[in-house]
């Protein structure tokens, strides 16, 4: 089957992304090799150029490798790599080896961020988590990648992952209270070597965890930054959270190889975006869609309109708010497609129509096409090459292919092209977006469950203006039914916020196929 060539016509070219003129090869995207070979270039270049700064108002925790707190204050790209390298030393000195895993589980600070990179620089590969999970969610995370130390702003978390830990943690917080030492080799990973452990759920089962290497890494953050047309000179009003790929591979990676900068703010605020956009002469802001939604309704929205572009990704954009915010913010909002699993896949043009309802064309170096039944398929420098420690559900993740371009990627999303532009129709796999977070329905099934008035119970996505969707928990009762309150504070525990269920709706029972698996899609909504 040909690229793009299925559901109604052909995808526009990825070369459309790109200025006119340009000869960009895919193979360019990964020169450098490595994310921290192209940030060190960067601040080679523009040692003085300011690279990150925590809002003034929200001071981080202290920093690393004894630099004195700077709420407030920018850092440059030559204090950051001093910054960096002394952290790196710690890391080396606490024993810390290229190939082991750390989990890092933070707020966005420039501390948290200095941690992350000196990671990076060891050759460690970092596990990004949620800073909302619980305990079992940690354990879980811990248990499946035995990481060598963990990096958490909350010691309690720590405390979590020491006590599901076989070996002996190294547990830290984002100050890297460590010993000083001098790192063996930085910056020496090959772009093969992982660099990140993401936890998806990807098409089904038990989360796992998607292994990026520097080259995907490199691969995703360059493609948007030619297709964003992101140069040093911009700035970067950053309030994702940075344990997820868009805060983090989009947003932070993004701005350290671009050479711009970015302000971090702790959480999503409208004033305090407009503020900081203002404040400090921004061009960029990136949300998604219940960060618009807000936007939408703020009275100092039409403030965005002094920044350059607005980006929305990590769930659908609806397009009827994509016309509302985009007509209250002056601008119209550039949407773009992308996964764990593969990082950013496809965008609205920087030049040209923004559709709403549409993601846009494959972002430069990735091929996308749709399979018969819809799905879109994905391969390039920017897809993983497997779940950790996973082999067959890696192997069902892939389609092979003949053409000797490789094999696809299948996302798990329904597609159709329209005019050379992908709008994602649907999902094949069973998954709600929640504010952009993802939530599997089998996961928060199997707690509700253990609930002594919840016979049996079905969980899926209700659809939801502000959120895009909300979570619902289909219950036979045993006896007296929980309330949605009830499950809420049962579950706590076990689940992070936002995956517990909010609506709660007492069936009698629940549509089941002649193996009895139950029908997900037949229940209303
Ligand atoms: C917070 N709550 C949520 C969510 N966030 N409930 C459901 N879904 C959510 N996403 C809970 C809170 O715990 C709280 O619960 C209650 O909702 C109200 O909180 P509120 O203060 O209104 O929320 P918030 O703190 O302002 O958070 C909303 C948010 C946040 C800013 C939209 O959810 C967010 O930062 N989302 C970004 C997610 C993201 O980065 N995704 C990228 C995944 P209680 O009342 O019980 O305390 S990467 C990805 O998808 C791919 C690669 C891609 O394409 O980008
Ligand atoms: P995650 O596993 O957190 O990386 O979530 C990836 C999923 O988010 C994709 O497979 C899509 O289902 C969804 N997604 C991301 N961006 C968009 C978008 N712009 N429109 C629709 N769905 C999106």
């Amino acid at each position: 089957m040909s690229p793009g060539r299925e559901g109604g016509g052909q995808l526009r070219p990825w070369r459309d992304h790109l200025p006119s003129g340009s000869q960009l090869q895919a193979s360019d995207l990964v020169t450098s090799g490595t994310l921290p070979r192209a940030w060190a270039d960067r601040w080679e270049a523009d040692p003085e150029a300011p690279v990150l700064m925590d809002a003034a108002s929200t001071a981080g925790p202290s920093s690393p490798a004894g630099l004195a707190h700077r709420s407030g204050t920018w850092w440059s790209g030559e204090e950051f790599d001093v910054a960096t390298r002394r952290a790196a030393g710690r890391l080396a000195t606490a024993g810390l080896r290229s190939g082991d895993r750390v989990l890092w589980s933070t707020g966005s600070s420039v501390s948290s961020i200095i941690c992350h990179v000196a990671a990076l620089r060891v050759g460690l590969v970092v596990v990004p988590a949620n800073t909302a999970y619980t305990q079992p969610e940690i354990a879980y995370i811990v248990s499946d990648t035995g990481p060598a130390a963990v990096i958490v702003d909350d010691p309690k978390r720590g405390g979590w992952a020491r006590d599901a830990s076989d070996r002996d943690l190294i547990v830290t917080g984002p100050d890297l209270d460590l010993p000083d030492g001098e790192p063996a080799r930085l910056d020496a990973a090959r772009p093969d070597d992982p660099a990140l452990i993401c936890f998806t759920s990807g098409t089904t089962g038990a989360p796992k965890g998607a292994v990026l290497s520097h080259r995907n890494l490199l691969a995703a953050t360059r493609a948007v930054c030619l297709a964003w047309r992101w140069t040093p000179a911009d700035r970067l009003i950053h309030c994702l959270p940075v344990f997820h790929a868009h805060g983090l591979c989009v947003g932070i990676y993004g701005t350290l190889v671009s050479g711009g900068s970015a302000l971090l703010l702790p959480g999503f605020d409208p004033d305090a975006v407009v503020d900081a956009a203002s404040t400090h002469h921004a061009s960029l802001f990136f949300g998604v869609p219940t960060m618009y939604h807000r936007l939408a309704r703020s009275a100092r929205a039409a403030e965005m309109s002094r920044l350059r572009l607005c980006v929305s990704g990590s769930a659908p954009l609806a397009a009827d708010l994509h016309r509302e915010v985009s007509a209250v913010i002056g601008m119209s909002v550039l949407e773009r497609y992308g996964m764990t699993e593969t990082l950013m896949n496809a965008s609205n043009p920087y030049d040209g129509e923004r559709r709403p309802g549409s993601v846009g064309f494959p972002l430069p170096g990735v091929e996308v096409k749709l399979a018969g039944d819809g799905e879109i398929g994905v391969r390039g420098p920017n897809v993983f090459d497997g779940y950790w420690e996973r082999p067959a559900a890696t192997a069902d993740a892939f389609e092979d292919s003949s053409d000797g371009g490789g094999r696809w990627f299948r996302t798990g999303d329904l597609g159709t092209i329209d005019d050379g532009y992908l709008t994602i129709r649907g999902r094949s796999k069973d998954l709600i977006i929640s504010g952009g977070f993802n939530v599997y329905p089998s996961e928060v099934e199997e707690v509700v469950l253990t609930h002594p008035g919840v016979a049996e119970v079905a969980v899926t996505g209700t659809p939801s203006d502000e959120w895009g969707e909300v979570v619902t928990a289909w219950i036979v009762a045993d006896g007296r039914a929980p309330s949605a309150e009830d499950l809420s504070a049962y579950t706590a525990d076990r689940l992070a916020a936002y995956k517990r269920p909010r609506i709660v709706r007492v069936v009698h029972s629940l549509p089941r196929n002649a193996l009895g698996k139950v029908l997900r899609s037949e229940l209303g909504r």
